[in-house]
């Protein structure tokens, strides 16, 4: 290995990056086509930074001029699922248990940086992100030796699995290249046959339309009524195909504390806790250090009445009741409704009567 590939392989496994790749910071031809593709194919929904007329997505240098190589790092964020609560409890995918990943990593990145510039001098040039630009992260990581797409469309690394957040830094700097690494699912089918929805369908490409983790974080909007039922447990994100996953078999917990459930939400959450948030102040005022800011109250009110809608929890009946009759956001009323329509109970039927839905 180069020194210079070494130095900074060593730098990030210091700092607490899980896997380090590197690979040229050119314009990947054919992942921008399938990137077109997919979205012709309207599977990006109303994901409005990805509709945009000219998304950077596979053009490091439309970044960084000067951008010569991309930095690959991966951070394992797994952290084991907790017995199931019962019926009054949310499920929140795994990445967001914790703190917020983005400032995590942000910081993160800057001390990588820093020690790098620290180390090299003054000339050293880079741009550095993890999920905040619309860049095919998949695709660099790929091409940096980190991994292979599964047929879930998530990158799969031996021996970290899929539970890891992608970050990567665009450098000027000529570093020598990564080996790519093999790997497929085989005649593997088990994320296909799992999602509950059929958003893997259309794999190697997935309708984000149809993705829980969408509908639950990207999606504002009220959800179709046929999607409410296949939510089943989820108020934030969905983890189902890669829990089936058998390259996420023995894989090892999260190092980074900043990821553990005590720090953030947790894998469950009490939906009466949830449902009981009363103005957007109070929302952010328990959330505002963890990923779950980006559904907002409304969001997350409607993701948490169809959950409890889908568990008929028992402590949640009061809150629904409460909302119906006060909550002035129709979003969160009418999902409100459409949870009380799922309940036998006699209260939840004279609401939902009153308001002129039908049981
Ligand atoms: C938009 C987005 C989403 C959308 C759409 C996801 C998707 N698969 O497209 C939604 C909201 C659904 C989502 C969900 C999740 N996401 Co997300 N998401 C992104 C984001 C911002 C962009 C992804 C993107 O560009 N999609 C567009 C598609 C076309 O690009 P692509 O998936 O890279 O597609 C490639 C291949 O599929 C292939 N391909 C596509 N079509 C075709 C067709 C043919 C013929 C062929 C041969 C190949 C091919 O080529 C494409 C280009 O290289 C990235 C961050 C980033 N900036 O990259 C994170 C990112 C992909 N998400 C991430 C995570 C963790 C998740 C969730 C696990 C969160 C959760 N638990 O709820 C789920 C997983 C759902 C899933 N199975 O993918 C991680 C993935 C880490 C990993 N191990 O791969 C990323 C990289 C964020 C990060 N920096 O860590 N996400
Ligand atoms: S995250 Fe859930 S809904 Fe989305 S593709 Fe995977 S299993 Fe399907
Ligand atoms: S579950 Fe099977 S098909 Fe899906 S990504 Fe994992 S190995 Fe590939």
């Amino acid at each position: 290995m180069s020194t210079l590939k070494q130095l900074i392989t060593d730098i990030a496994f210091e700092l607490g990056f899980d896997a380090v790749g590197i690979t040229l910071a050119n314009d990947l031809q054919r992942s921008n086509e399938h990137f077109l593709q997919w979205r012709e194919s309207g599977y990006a929904g109303e994901m409005g930074y990805l509709l945009r007329e000219n998304p950077i997505n596979a053009k490091p240098r439309q970044i960084l001029n000067e951008a010569k190589s991309v930095i690959s790092l991966l951070v394992n964020y797994y952290t084991e699922l907790p017995q199931d609560p019962g019926s009054n409890y949310g499920r929140v995918a795994t990445y967001a248990v914790g703190l917020d990943y983005h400032k995590v990593l942000r910081k993160k990145i800057k001390q990588f940086q820093e020690r790098i510039k620290n180390e090299i001098g003054e000339h050293f040039l880079s741009c550095g992100f993890s999920d905040s630009v619309p860049l095919l992260e998949k695709s660099f990581a790929r091409n940096s030796g980190l991994g292979f797409f599964g047929k879930n469309t998530l990158i799969i690394n031996k021996p970290l699995g899929s539970y890891f957040f992608i970050c990567e830094l665009i450098s000027n700097l000529e570093i020598e290249s990564s080996e790519q690494r093999v790997g497929t699912c085989g005649k593997c089918t088990r994320c296909i046959d799992v999602c509950p929805t059929d958003a893997l369908n259309a794999s190697p490409m997935l309708d984000a339309r149809l993705c829980i983790s969408y509908l639950t974080i990207e999606y504002k909007g009220i959800i179709p009524l046929e999607l409410r039922e296949k939510m089943g447990n989820w108020i934030f994100g969905c983890d189902l195909c890669q829990v089936v996953c058998p390259y996420n078999k023995k894989i090892k917990s999260t190092s980074w504390s900043e990821f553990e459930s005590k720090n953030g939400i947790g894998h469950w959450a009490s939906l009466k806790d949830i449902l009981s948030i009363k103005s957007n102040e109070e929302f952010h005022a328990r959330f505002c250090h963890t990923p779950i800011t980006r559904t907002k109250r409304q969001g997350l009110i409607r993701n948490a009445a169809i959950v409890a809608g889908n568990r008929l929890s028992e402590e949640s009946l009061p809150e629904l009741i409460w909302l119906a009759e006060n909550e002035g956001d129709p979003i969160i009323r009418e999902h409100v409704l459409w949870a009380l329509s799922k309940y036998p109970d006699k209260k939840a039927i004279d609401v939902c009567k009153k308001f002129f839905v039908a049981i």
